[in-house]
């Protein structure tokens, strides 16, 4: 067996505290990050083991020398292996965890399906394949008779995450929002809470609808927007070829999983319409 890029130790260090991170993050509001109004959020899409997109977001965020700026990760697991090769996802996941024990207060996690669904260890398939199983494979082949440990301790930290953070002037961030056909079986209180019953995470509860919702409509929108004080929204989820869409007046979509992708530097002390903020939208390939 090859020895994983990383310590058993090490990862599990840097999952647990970044756990401990996410749960006392300061502007952290029962599941809803709460932004001030100065300084920049740079919002990500799925990056789903992205480790190239990746490492150019912490070149272009330079945390380390701008103390008020901020990134937002999420869906950063499952990613589209070779058939036969192991999903080497779980290594970005370590990575990002390192990446808020470094910048605590600067690096924050929200909610998304594919990691849900490898914390309540429910089927998806991508292609035939049952990723959360690949996944969890995948760690126990890397980590030997330390993989049980570290699977454990990935789920501490996914089951740490937010669930959405709200911009100071009106912008929403999260994976995704519930389908509009939900729209009045869905509590949009969910973001106030901090703990949830096995069954918020399942088809039908209220943490399951907003991570992995697809069909948006203007009237969703309007509810969830007067529900929430915002206007417009920025989320993932849903793949985007050429890196971004914006299928609705008030919904951008952003993807960060593939050499197309995109990443979106918001100003936190200025109000933003979808235009301005399609105007702000970075690719990663301009990244060096
Ligand atoms: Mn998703």
């Amino acid at each position: 067996m090859t020895p994983p890029p990383i310590s058993p130790e090490a990862a599990l260090d840097a999952l647990r505290q970044a756990a401990e991170f996410n749960r006392t993050d300061p502007i952290r509001s029962g599941s809803l990050l709460k932004f001030p109004d100065y300084g920049q959020v740079v919002m990500t899409g799925d990056m789903h083991g992205h480790r190239r997109n990746f490492e150019k977001l912490c070149r272009y965020a330079m945390l380390d020398r701008a103390a008020a700026r901020h990134v937002v990760l999420h869906e950063l697991i499952h990613e589209d292996s070779v058939p036969g090769q192991p999903d080497t996802s779980w290594e970005l996941l370590i990575r990002a965890a390192e990446y808020k024990c470094r910048f605590p207060e600067q690096v924050h996690f929200i909610q998304s399906n594919h990691e849900l669904a490898q914390l309540t260890g429910q089927r998806i398939s991508k292609g035939g394949r049952d990723v959360v199983a690949e996944f969890a494979d995948a760690v126990t082949a890397a980590f030997g008779r330390d993989g049980p440990v570290i699977l454990a301790a990935i789920n501490e930290l996914i089951a740490s995450y937010p669930l959405a953070a709200r911009l100071p002037h009106g912008v929403w961030l999260s994976h995704s929002l519930p389908d509009a056909q939900d729209m009045d079986r869905f509590d949009p209180r969910v973001v106030e809470r901090v703990t949830f019953d096995p069954y918020d995470h399942q088809p039908g509860g209220d943490v399951y609808r907003l991570v992995w919702g697809r069909r948006h409509t203007p009237r969703l929108l309007e509810r969830l927007a007067a529900a929430w004080d915002v206007n417009t929204f920025v989320i993932g989820h849903q793949p985007q070829d050429t890196g971004y869409d914006v299928p609705l007046d008030r919904l951008l979509i952003i993807a960060s999983d593939h050499n197309h992708g995109v990443f979106l530097p918001i100003d936190l002390s200025r109000v933003a319409t979808v235009d301005m903020l399609v105007s702000s939208i970075r690719k990663f390939v301009e990244v060096a």
